[in-house]
């Protein structure tokens, strides 16, 4: 790689080192204080994660112009705890000329017998790229010979062909690529090398059919997870992120089981995940903003991730996630309820605990309730409100945003999450609120992920509610939360 390609433009590929953007913009009610974002602009899919050095590093497409999506380059972030986060150098932009001109799109990151290397798409057209980076993983150096694939197979009619996820087996090193079959559905590629450099096409590892949303499967991470493998592929454009879970064996994945991995849809999008040190197979996705371009344009920022998870399975087979432990780092003075009876028709507000960025975690007995859930970012006379709820009759979670905001322009529609409670079994539900973000885990692992933004500074209540039987708050505890940034 040639030294030219960074410094183009070093105004841009600096680090926000003092601070300055992110404390210019830190006062946005709207700008998540505890989940990751870049300085100022535009962030989409995180890259290249990689435990490098006993440091988590975080890449991440990046817009470092405009808060639009566009020009992308990767922006890089290190972490000792998977909480706070320490912006770095920006490691990847276009070289003029290059394979990556119009772009450094999503890609990941392996240990090669120790190198730390890259793989990322250039465009355009889609070709795979290859960069190798320093001891600290400070600068990212192109290799020469890009682009490492420099098209999809001959005779293959893709829709798409980009996201490479690399692994090793043995001494073989493998590479996932998200595509799709024109008219059949979206794809999965697999190709294989010895060296790295040089990769020959296998076979697809999965395809969809018509049937299936989406033309373009995008971004497949495809890794072990107890004595299955996992392949995830985000559904183009924006659909949501999907699972298959099944057996693999000599290059042959058969799914077994499959499903939404998050029911905020395309709310959590293009993740990205990492085996830890600690043997945690660790995902992070992307929480687009779910309001107008210009609402962006105007705060100066778009997009964040979403707070690392701990992916595991359920009993019955299904994935399920919840938030790293580490995150209760960021946790204030609690608040504490228990045992409140809820009568039909009312909701209870949990006098003293409020605020936009709270980690919420309730146990509630759902009684003969027909609904039953709650209520944050109220404001005091209820003009706005986001209300999370059981409801037995459908067996589903249901994240209701039709007044989360009085303002135009925002999402309304409601996310829901098929949950069954057992009889006797309680709803139990951790929900982090943080300024326009919301994720949600119901019964111990099913997430729904959405965005929400209030207007009215007062929205910042707390409550819970039953409707058409009587049901019982068990326990529900509350912090407030820590920025990550320290202002
Ligand atoms: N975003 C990247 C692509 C990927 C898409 C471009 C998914 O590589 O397919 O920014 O959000």
């Amino acid at each position: 790689m040639n030294e030219e390609n960074f410094t183009r433009s070093t105004v841009e590929m600096r680090p926000d080192v003092s601070g300055r953007l992110r404390r210019r913009l830190a006062a946005d009610p709207q700008r998540p204080a505890y989940h990751f974002l870049p300085p100022n602009h535009w962030i989409n899919d995180p890259n290249g994660l990689i435990q490098w050095q006993g440091r988590y590093h975080l890449f991440y497409q990046h817009n470092p112009h405009r808060p639009l999506w566009g020009d992308i380059h990767w922006g890089h972030a290190v972490s000792n705890d998977l909480v706070h986060w320490t912006d770095l150098a920006l490691a990847l932009a276009p070289t003029p000329g290059g394979p990556d001109s119009g772009g450094c799109w999503s890609g990941c990151a392996v240990d090669a017998d120790g190198t730390p290397a890259f793989f990322y798409t250039g465009v355009f057209p889609e070709v795979q790229c290859l960069a190798t980076g320093s001891d600290d993983l400070t600068r990212l150096h192109k290799h020469e010979g890009n682009p490492v694939i420099a098209g999809p197979p001959a005779g293959l009619k893709v829709t798409g062909f980009r996201d490479p996820w690399v692994w090793q087996e043995g001494h073989a090193w493998f590479m996932a690529l998200g595509s799709g079959i024109r008219g059949q559905g979206g794809a999965v590629l697999l190709y294989r090398s010895a060296d790295l450099l040089h990769w020959e096409y296998d076979h697809p590892l999965l395809t969809g059919t018509v049937r299936d949303p989406g033309e373009v499967w995008e971004c497949p991470n495809f890794f072990p997870l107890g004595n299955r493998h996992v392949l995830l592929v985000s559904i183009a454009p924006g659909v949501g992120t999907y699972y298959f879970i099944g057996r693999y064996a000599d290059q042959v994945f058969t799914p077994e089981h499959q499903g939404w991995l998050d029911h905020g849809m395309g709310g959590f999008f293009a993740p990205q995940t990492l085996l830890d040190n600690l043997g945690r197979r660790l995902i992070i996705g992307w929480l687009p903003e779910d309001r107008e371009q210009s609402a962006a344009v105007e705060a100066g920022w778009a997009g964040c991730l979403s707070v690392p998870r701990v992916l595991t399975r359920q009993g019955d087979g299904a994935l399920s996630c919840a938030p790293v432990p580490e995150l209760s780092a960021l946790r204030g003075e609690p608040r504490r309820f228990a045992d409140i009876a809820l009568q039909p028709g009312t909701r209870v507000p949990l006098d003293g605990l409020q605020g936009e960025a709270l980690d919420l975690v309730a146990t509630i007995d759902p009684g003969d309730a027909a609904q039953v859930g709650l209520v944050v970012r109220a404001s005091p006379g209820g003009e706005e409100e986001t209300r999370l709820l059981y409801d037995r009759a459908s067996e589903s979670l249901i994240l209701d945003r039709a007044r989360s905001s009085l303002s135009e322009g925002v999402g309304r529609e409601e996310r829901r999450a098929p949950l069954r409670l057992a009889p006797g079994e309680p709803l139990k539900l951790r929900v982090l609120l943080d300024h326009s973000a919301i994720e949600v885990f119901a019964a111990d692992g099913v997430p729904l992920t959405s965005r929400i933004y209030p207007s009215r500074p007062d929205s910042l209540g707390v409550g819970v509610l039953a409707e058409g039987g009587m049901a019982r708050l068990q326990a529900l505890e509350g912090w407030p939360m820590r920025s990550i940034w320290g202002d």
